[in-house]
């Protein structure tokens, strides 16, 4: 069965992120990488690790439409295979993202899963919005499995990734038991001594 694992690579040294990206690549569906490391590393590390999976750019797009093509532009030309956005900049924001490439996975952020990380945040106008402009799918916390599960009633079967389990105490069952495709999980792999080893465990926890 194909994984439904997704590696958040937050590691900050381009030369020890390759070699996990390369180590977990056998249990993991994507690999998600952030600012932290494309800063350290620049974009060419989205081409480099797209040897090993699919990398999705958690750039967390919040601009207006002619900034959203360029930066969606930019990831896509390095390799990427997706791009995360947030939804409150409006539709034509997104629909900005959309029109790069309708081939690449678009994933809207729903709500966020640290502590108070939902305060600002419209599940009901974001679910709708997701759906309105096509996106893949959306991003749904881990450590609130209720909204997890209030999200998947309004988007029915667009994509949830969820991240917060490990090192944000969200639990992989009661995430997927409310309605997510994939886990997303940080620290607990690329901070283990043994990162394939730690990614193969929580990839069979998820079948
Ligand atoms: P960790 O498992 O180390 O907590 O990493 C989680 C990853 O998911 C980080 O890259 C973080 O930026 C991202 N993320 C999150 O934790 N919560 C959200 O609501 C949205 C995210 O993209």
């Amino acid at each position: 069965m194909s994984s439904r694992l997704v590696l958040a690579l937050d590691e900050t040294d381009p030369a020890r992120a390759l070699e996990i990206a390369k180590q977990v690549s056998p249990f993991v569906a994507k690999i998600k990488i952030n600012y932290p490391l494309v800063l350290s590393a620049g974009l060419e590390i989205v081409t480099e690790i797209s040897k090993f999976s699919p990398v999705i750019c958690d750039f967390k797009v919040a601009d207006i439409p002619n900034t959203n093509r360029l930066i969606a532009e930019a990831a896509f030309n390095a390799g990427a295979s997706g791009i995360i956005a947030h939804a409150f900049p409006g539709p034509e924001s997104l629909k900005a993202l959309r029109e790069v490439d309708a081939s690449k996975d678009l994933y809207v952020v729903i709500t966020m899963s640290h502590p108070k990380g939902g305060h600002f945040f419209d599940i009901e106008s974001f679910c709708s919005l997701a759906l309105e402009i096509g996106a893949t799918g959306v991003v749904a916390p881990a450590t609130r499995p209720e909204d997890v599960s209030k999200v998947r009633s309004l988007i029915g079967d667009l994509e949830i990734i969820s991240p917060g389990v490990g090192a944000q105490g969200g639990s992989s069952k009661d995430t997927l038991k409310a309605g997510a495709n994939f886990i997303i999980v940080g620290r607990g792999i690329y901070q283990s001594d043994d990162p394939a080893a730690a990614a193969e465990k929580y990839s069979k926890e998820l079948v």
